[in-house]
């Protein structure tokens, strides 16, 4: 007793360790600006008064050859939170949804979410056009509100942007004049619209009467709250300027002197530029002010260019005081050391550089935008090889020690805060044309830009040079403006195919990526076609107590995002995910936690209504490290008591998640403990070395029902265990599962890994089926569901012909219909192991195993189950009868049969199978003579019990005998005169005989005959 005292103590000491590296997964602040370009001094712009995310510079890593995939808001943000090009989200415009395009992408904060991560966003994060009305709640811990909820100074500012006298009188004046000429509804916002809009504001106020201030006041507010989380948190603050209208308070106006702006220094077009790349400025046109100011050339006058300059660093020198105040918080917080920090503007901007405002371009100044990625761990530094917005989403994964979410397309640039480099040294952007349907792409590396605009063509579909009908050229060391495109400059004849090489090499490696595409394989119907008759959860609906019975499938997760995932949610509504739950893969190393594919397949359930069995017990097939190496007791118990409580927490009030496996093949056969094997670190129960009570129990057990019982209330708990019908092994089991509830711990159910195989044949054994049945009723007399967990039938003596497809089909079948008969005294689950055999998606693709072949066809098993719940009141068992066997069927039918024929009669194993014979009738082999019948000689295993059964049928009470010669023994006799068609069986032991000789013959006299039928041999398994 002792000796557990001390081992508890080291646990909870180790525990709290854990706990605390736990709680140290690093915080992330992801600060995204709404059109900054990178108008800051830590970028090279000594004009810009940007001091706070000069301070972030100095302290982070300075991505100075950021590209954003789309220069423009929706598309470049959707890009970013998917980790997907814009072809791929198809986001490429300000309305499209994207999950009305890509309903199961994972997006940043929702990884995050799904990772153990409190997610709080506020401000403009997603944009809002690109999302429901509830700003994407999945992504979300808890609701989004919208900035214009948010509390402020000076009340709400007019149209969402004003707050100087000036302008709300201005408007005002607009609204009587609108009055006045009787406008209403969509009149009246029209003339509004365009009677006024000014492109700046220049304002007295304080911070918070414009929306930054009172986004950085909820920031604020929020990481006061999260300051107090053991949850790490993911905190998105979005800021709406420096986009237009230059809205800003006088004191970031007063920054700069407007005598010291400098104007665009080329405000042309590119020398040999195609018309296709630029536009008409008519975002910027959009405002009331605009038009007036500009020339017949669609050049805007000086006084205007400078006072949008002026108004765009104002809004940035804005923006970047809000910035300061989350930094400040973050410090007061004591947060700063354990908080990655990530400044991005999400595009640039052109001010009046090629004569072209705002964005909307694949030029260097529309799609160059900040990034600075801080983790407090590491140095600071600066890079000016090209990066890729949609880089971002990878390297936060990799900061925090999280897998990458599996799909995205960029890669993690933590090299680079490593001091190296990625091998990816080009950014690609693209702009859409929508009038040719065609879209400009564009490669940008360390000195060059090579863009082509394409029609009728975007990556995702084959690319040819047809397509083209424009490309530019352009050398940053020696025209940084972009005045000249080189593409027909010979001297350029290198670098132009290089980057042509480069450009289609990306295009082409695109092909297919689409979600729509991605999903290239063929669709369920299309393989398989539906399999016949009603779906199995159809009848499950029609025939049973929705509450009492569950029938389901065995989910693997490579079987998302096939046509497997599609059959299976089209057959059944319960499911147990295969390994994605389990240790081995939730947290496959000390520290390492990823619950990407189980949450994943948990997405899957909730989007088809399928209820969730969890599989991941405390069980033989624990992480490899906890088996691989020597680590004691004292060191296994913290290790299991983490992972169990961290599981428990994960899914406890899911919806989905009904039931979950506590512990997995705690016994042997014999009914001694599953524990260690010495020399195997393959399949052996770590868990047993913690040691046993006082009263001689595992102690893994009761630690791991303890934490269940404690962290997952809402979760039913299941003991299951891996067995065979070995009553000393399942005794052991009733007696723990006893033993658990006698000290309070609750136990829901018990489980049966029900892998049968056709040299084993207990599922087609009236004997052992009969225990099955005693077993269910054990569970159900002391209040436990009853679960078949994992039921499958590997043929494995032989090929998968229609005889052994047909036994495999009784098996999965009897297994049912005992379950069934049961259902009235509790609740019955049945789940088959795998749904489909030889998909290499699955880790148990051997063998003919499960119920649909690898085409997706429906075997005969399917059908048995089918046919199961469609007649839920004939229960009649399957159970192999003998028969005429084909080739001697014809010859032998009728003829009688002399003393010592044996030819017909199989043994051993093997059953003689009843091929369409009817108990009722004349069926089986016919005896007509006295004295005849069957004899033969079979091997047998010595020392072993086995039972001989026959069915057998006389016509006018003739005796039949069965009848067993064993070598030094006596024989052993059964007899019958019987005219019903009735069973006989025979229960032996062979002894020391290898040999044993099987007789069944008519003795009396008499004319009439007698029949033989279901004449079978199999050992008895103990
Ligand atoms: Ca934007």
């Amino acid at each position: 007793m002792k000796n557990i005292f001390k081992l508890f103590i080291t646990a909870i000491i180790l525990l709290n360790v854990s706990f605390v590296s736990a709680q140290q997964k690093k915080n992330i602040l992801f600060i995204a600006v709404d059109d900054l370009k990178p108008t800051v001094r830590a970028f090279g712009d000594e004009f810009a008064q940007t001091p706070n995310m000069d301070k972030l510079a100095e302290s982070g890593f300075v991505f100075n050859s950021n590209y954003v995939q789309q220069a423009v808001c929706g598309p470049s943000r959707a890009s970013v939170f998917t980790g997907w090009r814009p072809d791929r989200t198809m986001v490429t415009d300000l309305k499209t949804l994207i999950r009305d395009k890509n309903p199961d992408v994972v997006t940043m904060p929702q990884y995050f979410k799904e990772n153990g991560y409190y997610t709080y966003a506020t401000g403009k994060i997603y944009d809002p056009r690109s999302v429901d009305k509830e700003y994407d709640a999945i992504s979300w811990s808890e609701p989004y509100v919208s900035p214009y909820l948010l509390p402020g100074s000076g009340g709400d500012p007019i149209i969402g942007y004003y707050q100087s006298e000036e302008h709300k009188m201005q408007r005002h004046l607009y609204e009587k004049m609108a009055d006045a000429k009787g406008l209403t509804g969509n009149k009246r916002n029209a003339f509004l619209r365009k009677s006024f809009k000014p492109s700046t504001e220049k304002a007295d106020v304080p911070d918070d009467a414009y929306y930054d201030g009172r986004i950085a006041n909820d920031a604020i507010r929020k990481l006061d709250e999260l300051s107090k989380k053991e949850q790490p948190f993911l905190l998105m603050v979005g800021f709406k300027r420096p986009h237009l209208p230059f809205a800003a308070p006088t004191k970031y106006w007063d920054l700069y002197d407007a005598g010291d702006i400098d104007l665009a220094k080329y405000q042309k077009h590119a020398k040999g530029g195609p018309a296709i790349a630029y536009h008409n400025n008519g975002e910027l046109r959009s405002y009331t002010d605009i038009p007036k100011a500009f020339d017949e050339n669609g050049i805007l006058n000086k006084a205007k260019q400078r006072e949008l300059i002026h108004g765009y660093y104002a809004a940035t020198s804005y923006v970047d005081a809000q910035i300061g105040k989350l930094l400040d918080k973050l410090k007061e917080e004591n947060l700063s050391d354990n908080t990655i920090i990530v400044l991005w503007g999400d595009h640039g901007w052109h001010l009046g550089d090629h004569g072209l405002w705002c964005k909307h371009t694949n030029f260097e100044q529309a799609t160059r935008s900040p990034l600075i990625i801080i983790d407090p761990s590491k140095e600071p530094g600066k890079t000016n090889i090209p990066v890729e917005s949609l880089d971002i989403f990878p390297t936060l994964c990799e900061l925090v020690g999280i897998n990458a979410e599996p799909t995205s397309q960029g890669i993690s640039l933590v090299p680079f805060l490593d001091g190296g480099e990625t091998e990816k040294k080009y950014a690609v952007s693209q702009w859409p044309k929508r009038n040719i349907n065609g879209m400009g792409y564009t490669i940008r590396t360390e000195h060059y830009r090579y863009t082509e605009w394409y029609e009728k063509y975007e990556s995702t579909s084959p690319r040819s040079d047809k397509n083209i009908v424009a490309s530019e050229l352009y050398d940053y060391q020696t025209d940084p403006l972009e005045t000249k495109n080189l593409v027909h400059n010979k001297k350029y004849a290198a670098v132009l195919a290089e980057h042509k090489a480069l450009l289609h090499s990306f295009l082409e490696a695109q092909e297919g990526t689409a979600m729509g595409m991605v999903e290239v394989s063929p669709t369920l119907n299309e393989i398989s076609g539906k399999p016949k008759g009603t779906p199995i959860k159809e009848l499950v609906d029609a025939n049973f107590n929705s509450d009492s019975v569950y029938i389901g499938s065995t989910v693997a997760y490579g079987y998302l995002r096939t046509p497997s995932a599609d059959l299976l949610a089209q057959q059944f509504s319960y499911t147990t995910p295969e390994n994605a739950g389990k240790q081995s893969t939730v947290n496959p190393k000390p520290g390492v936690w990823r619950w990407d594919k189980i949450d994943e397949i948990i997405r899957y359930a909730e989007k088809n209504n399928i209820t969730v069995r969890l599989h991941g017990p405390i069980s033989p097939q624990a992480s490899k490290w906890a088996k691989t190496d020597s680590r004691t007791a004292d060191e296994l118990l913290p290790v299991m008591t983490e992972y169990m409580t961290k599981q428990c927490q994960h899914f406890n009030g899911n919806k989905t998640v009904k039931w979950m496996d506590v512990v997995n093949e705690t016994v042997n056969k014999d009914g001694s403990w599953f524990g260690p094997k010495p020399g195997v670190d393959q399949w052996e129960n770590p868990w047993l070395k913690i040691g046993l009570n006082s009263d001689g129990y595992p102690i893994y057990i009761l630690k791991a029902f303890e934490i269940a019982n404690k962290y997952a209330p809402d979760i039913k708990l299941v003991y299951n265990q891996h067995l065979g019908m070995e009553p000393e092994g399942w005794e052991k089991v009733k007696e723990t599962i006893l033993y658990l509830k006698e000290k309070g711990f609750r136990v829901d159910g018990l489980g049966w890994q029900a892998h049968l195989r056709s040299d084993t044949p207990l599922a087609l054994s009236e004997k052992e089926l009969s225990y099955f049945g005693e077993l269910i009723d054990w569970a159900h007399a002391n209040d436990l569901e009853f679960h078949v967990t994992e039921i499958d039938y590997r043929i494995n003596d032989g090929n998968a012909d229609a005889a052994a497809l047909k036994k495999q089909a009784d098996a999965y079948a009897n297994i049912l219909k005992v379950l069934l008969s049961r259902k009235n005294t509790g609740v019955v689950t049945y789940n088959t192991w795998g749904l489909l055999d030889g998909d290499e998606n699955s880790e148990h693709h051997n063998l003919s195993r499960f119920i649909f072949d690898s085409n997706l066809k429906a075997k005969p098993a399917y059908y048995a189950i089918q046919k199961t719940l469609a007649n839920p009141d004939n229960l009649d068992l399957a159970i192999p009868r003998a028969s005429t066997v084909d080739d001697g069927k014809n010859k032998l039918k009728n003829a009688g049969f002399e003393k010592g024929m044996n030819s017909w009669v199989k043994f051993g194993e093997v059953f003689i199978e009843n091929q369409g014979a009817q108990r009722s009738g004349e069926s089986g082999l016919k005896i007509n003579q006295d004295k005849s019948g069957i004899k033969q000689k079979v091997k047998v295993k010595a020392h072993t019990d086995y039972v001989l059964t026959a069915w057998i049928k006389t016509q006018n009470n003739e005796e039949v005998k069965l009848k067993v010669k064993i070598e030094g023994q006596k024989g052993f006799t059964e007899k019958t005169t019987d005219n019903d068609y009735r069973k006989i069986q025979m229960e032996f032991n062979t002894g020391e005989a290898k040999e044993i000789t099987v007789v069944c013959s008519k003795w009396n006299t008499g004319n009439s005959a007698a029949w033989v039928d279901d004449f079978y041999l199999i050992p008895v398994k103990k």
